[in-house]
């Protein structure tokens, strides 16, 4: 959920995490996407995911949802591709199927 003002400068609200740390920032448009990986099956399995995909530049916030596979994930579009985002989970030995 983001909200988009444009005089002048372009600001966002960040995800509520972000605002919480003080991130909110210029300039920067931060996506939310939702990836669907296979393979994860424990805790172990999403701390692997969510790790990989924090230590990128750009990315804000990940959840993990074991049950369903999903994987969410804010960033910012200037900083980190959406393949990036893949080929970091993809590393880690899960595959990307959405
Ligand atoms: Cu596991």
């Amino acid at each position: 959920m983001l909200t988009i003002y444009t005089s002048g400068f372009l600001y966002l609200n960040l995800t509520n995490r972000c605002e919480i740390m003080g991130e909110k920032k210029k300039g920067v448009l931060v996506l939310d996407i939702t990836l669907k990986v296979q393979g994860m099956t424990c805790g172990h399995c999403k701390q692997s995911v969510n790790q990989a995909l924090s230590n990128l530049n750009g990315v804000h916030a990940v959840e993990v949802n074991l049950d369903s596979g999903n994987v969410n994930i804010s960033y910012e579009d200037s900083e980190v591709s959406k393949e990036q985002l893949t080929e970091a989970i993809e590393e880690q030995g899960y595959d990307v199927v959405a």
